[in-house]
C-alpha cells in the first residue's frame, strides 16, 4: 500500500520550487535593464514570502494531468504570472487609496518603504511582465493562457470583484458575498488550477474538474480568511485583525454567522474534493490543497 500523501513535504518542495523560478525572473528583469529602484520595489513583494498557493495549484493540477508537466517551460511560465498578478493585487490593495494598509505578510507594504508612485510602477509592472512571461514565444497553448489571466485579473474578474467590494451601495447580503468573491479572490484561483490543465495539455474533462475544484477552494479559501479576521491575531497573519470590520468590509461571519461560515467552507472543500476524483482517484496533492485552503493559519 502506497505512504499517505504529506501534505507539509510536498508543499515545502513546491514552494521552493516556485520561489526559485520567481528568483529566475526577477534575475532576467535586472539584466534586461529595469531600473534599480523599481526591480528593488517589484522584488520586496514577489519574493517576499507568501503561501504561493496559485503558483502551486497550477503546477500541481499540471502534474495531476500528466506527470512530470511541472517541468515544462509554459507551465513554469504560467505559474510565475498567477503569483506576479496576485502580488501587484496585493500591492495596490495595500495602497492609501484603497485599503490603506502599513503591514503585509508581517513587514512594511510596499508603498511604505518605497512611496506610493514606485508602489504604483511596482503593480503596474507586475502585471504587465506577467503577461510577457505567459505569452512567452507565442506558441500553442500560450494565447488561450494569456486570455484565461487576462479574463481572471480582469473586469469580470479579480479588478471586477474588487469594485464590487468598495461599492458604498454594497448590500450585506449572502448572495452579493459569493458573487464579488466569486470574482475578487476566486477568478485568480480558478484560473491557476485551469491553466495548470491547458499548459499540460488536459482534456475537456479535466478542464471542468479544475473549474468546479478551483471554485470550491477559491470560495473555501476566502472564508477561512475572514474567519481568520476574526479569531486570528497579527503576529500569526502577519498583518492586522478586525480589519474587515474596521474597513466596514461585509464579511461571511458578519453575514451568516461563524458557524455557518464554517458549515459553508468545509461544504465548498466537500465540492472541490468530488471535483477533483476524475484527475486524483486517491487522495494527493490536489485533495491536501483543498484541505489546506481552509485548514491554514495564516
Ligand atoms: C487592487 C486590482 C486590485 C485587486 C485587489 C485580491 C485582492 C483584490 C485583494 C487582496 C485583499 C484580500 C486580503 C483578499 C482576501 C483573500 C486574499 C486574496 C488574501 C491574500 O491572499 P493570500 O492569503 O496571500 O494567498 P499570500 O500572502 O499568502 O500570498
Amino acid at each position: 500500500m502506497n505512504a499517505p500523501f504529506s501534505l507539509d513535504s510536498n508543499l515545502d518542495g513546491a514552494r521552493t520550487q516556485v520561489e526559485s523560478l520567481l528568483a529566475d525572473r526577477m534575475a532576467r528583469l535586472a539584466s534586461a535593464g529595469t531600473p534599480r529602484r523599481l526591480h528593488d520595489s517589484i522584488g520586496y513583494s514577489l519574493l517576499g514570502g507568501g503561501k504561493r498557493l496559485r503558483p502551486v495549484l497550477c503546477l500541481a493540477f499540471a502534474e495531476a494531468v500528466e506527470p512530470g508537466a511541472s517541468r515544462r517551460p509554459v507551465v513554469q511560465d504560467a505559474a510565475c504570472a498567477l503569483e506576479a498578478v496576485h502580488t501587484y493585487s496585493l500591492v495596490h490593495d495595500d495602497l492609501p487609496a484603497m485599503d490603506d494598509d502599513d503591514l503585509r505578510r508581517g513587514r512594511p507594504t510596499n508603498h511604505k518603504v518605497y512611496g506610493e508612485a514606485m508602489a504604483i510602477l511596482a503593480g503596474d509592472a507586475l502585471l504587465t511582465e506577467a503577461f510577457g512571461w505567459v505569452a512567452g514565444d507565442g506558441e500553442a497553448p500560450r494565447g488561450r493562457l494569456c486570455s484565461e489571466l487576462a479574463r481572471a485579473a480582469g473586469a469580470v474578474g479579480m479588478v471586477g470583484g474588487q469594485v464590487l467590494d468598495i461599492a458604498e451601495d454594497r448590500p450585506a447580503t449572502l448572495d452579493y458575498l459569493l458573487r464579488l468573491h466569486r470574482l475578487k479572490t476566486g477568478a485568480l484561483i480558478r484560473a491557476a488550477c485551469r491553466m495548470g490543465v491547458l499548459a499540460a495539455g488536459g482534456n475537456p474533462a479535466a478542464l471542468a474538474a479544475a473549474e468546479a475544484y478551483g471554485d470550491g477552494v477559491g470560495l473555501a479559501f476566502q472564508i477561512a480568511d475572514d474567519i481568520l479576521d476574526v479569531t486570528s491575531d497579527a503576529t500569526t497573519l502577519g498583518k492586522p485583525t478586525q480589519a474587515d470590520a474596521a474597513a466596514g468590509r461585509h464579511t461571511f461571519p458578519a453575514v451568516v454567522g461563524l458557524a455557518e461560515s464554517r458549515r459553508m467552507a468545509d461544504s465548498f472543500v466537500r465540492q472541490a474534493l468530488d471535483a477533483v476524483r476524475v484527475l486524483e482517484p486517491d487522495p494527493g496533492p490536489l485533495a491536501a490543497l483543498a484541505r489546506y485552503s481552509v485548514e491554514r493559519s495564516s
